[in-house]
This record gives C-alpha cells, sequence and structure tokens, in this order.
C-alpha cells in the first residue's frame, strides 16, 4: 500500500443539542478529518481530539501540528504491507495518540477498501450486529435528564450512561433509579472527585450502576485500583495490564483515538479477552466517519457490553455519511458486509464543512 498523499481537513459541525460533562459544555465540533490516499484508493479517518485539551492534552489544534509536522512525514511515500504496521512507524513520536489514530485508522480503512473487505473483518471482527448504549451530558434540570432519558429508553437503549459531577451526583442518580428500578445504568464523572470523596463515591453503589467510569484523575490507575472498579485511564496495552494486575477495574473501555489507533486497541481487547474482563467501546461525539470506525471495532467478540455508539441523529441534523448511523428499535445497529466501513463519504457535504485544508503529498 503505496502512500502518496495524504489530506487533513478541519469541518465544523454544530450539535443537535450541547453536550456537557464534569469539565465543560460543548456546542459545535471542530473535527479533523483525514484522508490517506493510497494507490487510487481513498481511506478516511477521525481524530477523536476534542476543542479544547480538557478530556485529554490533546485538542483539534495539537493534532493538526503534530500530524502535518511529525506523523505524516514519517508515513508519506512509504510502501506498507498492512495498516497494521503503521503504529511501529509512528512509535518515535511520543503520546498524540488520538493525532495517530486518525492516520493509522484511515490506513486501515485504505487498506479494506483495497482489498473490497469489510473494515470489520479485516480487524478480526465477528458480531453481525452489536449492542447499543447513549451517554447523556449534564443538563440545565434534572426535569431535563429525565425527558431525555425517556427518549432513549424509547429508542430501544440498552445503557444509560449519565456524567456525573459533585452536585450533580446523588440526587440525580436516586432520582432515575426511584422512575427506572431496573435500567441498566451507569455514570461517567470524567474524573471530577479525589480519593478524600470516596465516602460520597460509596454512595454511588446503592443505585446498582453497571459501572462508575473514571471517578479519579485521568492517569491514576493505582489510586484507581484502591478504590476498585472502571476507567477511561487505559491508554494502552500496558496501562491495561498493569489495570488488571492491580484489580484497578473489572472493566475497561476502549477508544480507538485515546489509545492510538486499531492496532493498540485491539491489543487491549486481546489482553481484557484472556483475562476475561468485558470491554465496550467509547465514543467521542464521533461524525460519522469516526462513528463508522467505532461500529466495525465492536464487532471484536469481547465487545460484549454496550458501547457509547449511537445513531448519527442524536449528534447531527445531517450526518456525513450515507446511510447514517442508525440504531434498531432492539437498540442494535447492524453490521454492512460492504467493502470499507459500509458508508459512503459525503464528500460533497465534508467539502461545505472545511474550513482549512491541507494536502502533503510524497517527495514534494
Ligand atoms: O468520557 O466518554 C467520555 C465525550 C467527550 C469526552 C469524553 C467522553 C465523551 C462522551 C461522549 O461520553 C459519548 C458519545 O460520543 O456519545
Ligand atoms: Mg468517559
Amino acid at each position: 500500500m503505496k502512500i502518496e498523499a495524504i489530506t487533513l481537513r478541519e469541518i465544523r459541525m454544530p450539535l443537535v443539542h450541547f453536550f456537557e460533562t464534569s469539565f465543560g459544555r460543548t456546542y459545535s465540533r471542530r473535527i479533523l478529518l483525514l484522508t490517506a490516499h493510497c494507490d487510487g484508493v481513498d481511506g478516511w479517518g477521525e481524530c477523536v481530539a476534542g476543542e479544547d485539551p480538557f478530556y485529554s492534552n490533546e485538542w483539534t489544534d495539537s493534532a493538526w501540528l503534530t500530524l502535518t509536522h511529525h506523523l505524516v512525514p514519517l508515513v508519506l511515500g512509504g510502501n506498507l504491507d498492512s495498516a497494521r504496521d503503521c503504529a511501529a512507524l509512528l512509535s518515535r513520536v511520543r503520546g498524540h495518540r488520538m493525532a495517530k489514530a486518525a492516520l493509522e485508522n484511515a490506513l486501515w480503512d485504505a487498506e479494506a477498501r483495497q482489498k473490497s473487505m469489510p473494515l470489520w473483518k479485516l480487524l478480526g471482527g465477528t458480531r453481525t450486529e452489536i449492542s447499543c448504549g447513549v451517554s447523556i451530558g449534564i443538563q440545565d434540570s434534572v426535569e431535563q435528564l429525565l425527558d431525555k432519558i425517556q427518549v432513549e429508553l424509547a429508542a430501544g437503549y440498552r445503557r444509560i450512561k449519565v456524567k456525573v459531577k459533585p452536585g450533580w451526583d446523588v440526587n440525580v442518580l436516586e432520582k432515575i433509579r426511584s422512575r427506572w428500578a431496573d435500567i441498566t445504568l451507569s455514570c461517567d464523572a470524567n474524573s471530577a472527585y479525589t480519593l478524600d470523596q470516596v465516602e460520597h463515591l460509596r454512595i454511588f453503589d446503592q443505585f446498582n450502576l453497571l459501572m462508575i467510569e473514571q471517578p479519579l484523575w485521568d492517569d491514576d490507575i493505582f489510586y484507581h485500583a484502591r478504590l476498585q472498579k472502571v476507567d477511561e485511564s487505559i491508554v494502552g496495552a500496558r496501562a491495561a495490564a498493569i489495570a488488571l494486575e492491580t484489580g484497578a477495574c473489572r472493566i475497561i473501555n476502549i477508544k480507538v483515538g485515546r489509545v492510538g489507533g486499531f492496532s493498540e486497541a485491539k491489543k487491549i481487547h486481546d489482553i481484557c479477552r484472556d483475562k476475561e474482563v468485558p470491554v465496550w467501546c467509547g465514543g467521542m461525539l464521533e461524525s460519522g466517519i469516526g462513528r463508522a470506525h467505532n461500529i466495525a471495532l465492536s464487532t471484536l467478540e469481547n465487545f460484549s457490553l454496550p458501547g457509547d455508539v449511537s445513531a448519527s441523529k442524536r449528534y447531527w441534523k445531517e450526518d456525513i455519511i450515507d446511510p447514517e448511523v442508525q440504531v434498531s428499535p432492539q437498540g442494535t445497529i447492524a453490521i454492512s458486509n460492504q467493502p470499507g466501513t459500509g458508508y459512503r463519504i459525503r464528500e460533497d457535504l465534508i467539502e461545505k464543512l472545511t474550513v482549512r485544508k491541507e494536502t502533503l503529498r510524497a517527495g514534494a
């Protein structure tokens, strides 16, 4: 697979409803898309970095610069046997996993299209449908949150996750549980608590939560081990192994962007599978391109819990893929057998949403 050129774009997409976590509110996304032009075939990738370095230390502009200055030059003009070989070429750059994932995943996409093979099969997936949950942000009022939960349950979603932070937690969970005693419910603190608040966190246990996601610091595994339960601190296979050995979690969330690309995501998946620890696929308010990649990843056998992989229309008035991602009344997404992701890229629409674009060519 000869990598002839790479195009980076930034597109702007307003969310249909703002999304609030313990670190802030997002109304509109600035999404970096990457196209790998390989032997006449285009592969697309999406960088999941946010608008600000709040969820992680990467953000849209750091990813753009890291890609153009460092990552793209490491592969441009190269001839890879497989996208699996990309990570090793990028390993000289420390961190910047979301930027790396955008590039590596575009190459997986290109490879699948070149081989006329579904991406999910190339990744080693086996599921023909995946199970979906939703992540619901902090709202202006608890009533508004309950209304949203009602809508998502009626749509068939199999797991409700709500964002929590001090002041929007026990009171909220109590109201949810008193209305829906039996739904599969989890919460995500995005590091809003410290170990001093362990007694407070213990109260969460009475709500029969599937998990408490990322209660403590994002880079901490040791103290999560003390507290015990889940996390979002797993940035690679080594971190996953440490977390499992120390008992820091019993469930692992995999976001392909956070861990640096499909090959690392697969490694984490395999380590967890071997230890019988279930994994689930996280979301980062992706456009259809990143969403389609999350769907393909979720077909791997050990993705046994519903992911934050939900319908396009929950986020966008109009998505950049065709068809849009749809979720059945049973809360599942059917997997396509078409080559690549099975979703056509709407290049015309992408062109209209593009605010900057740069193409780097081999030998230029
Ligand atoms: O913690 O999972 C998270 C969005 C931005 C940053 C962090 C997180 C999220 C989400 C979004 O929860 C989930 C989705 O894409 O629906
Ligand atoms: Mg999370």
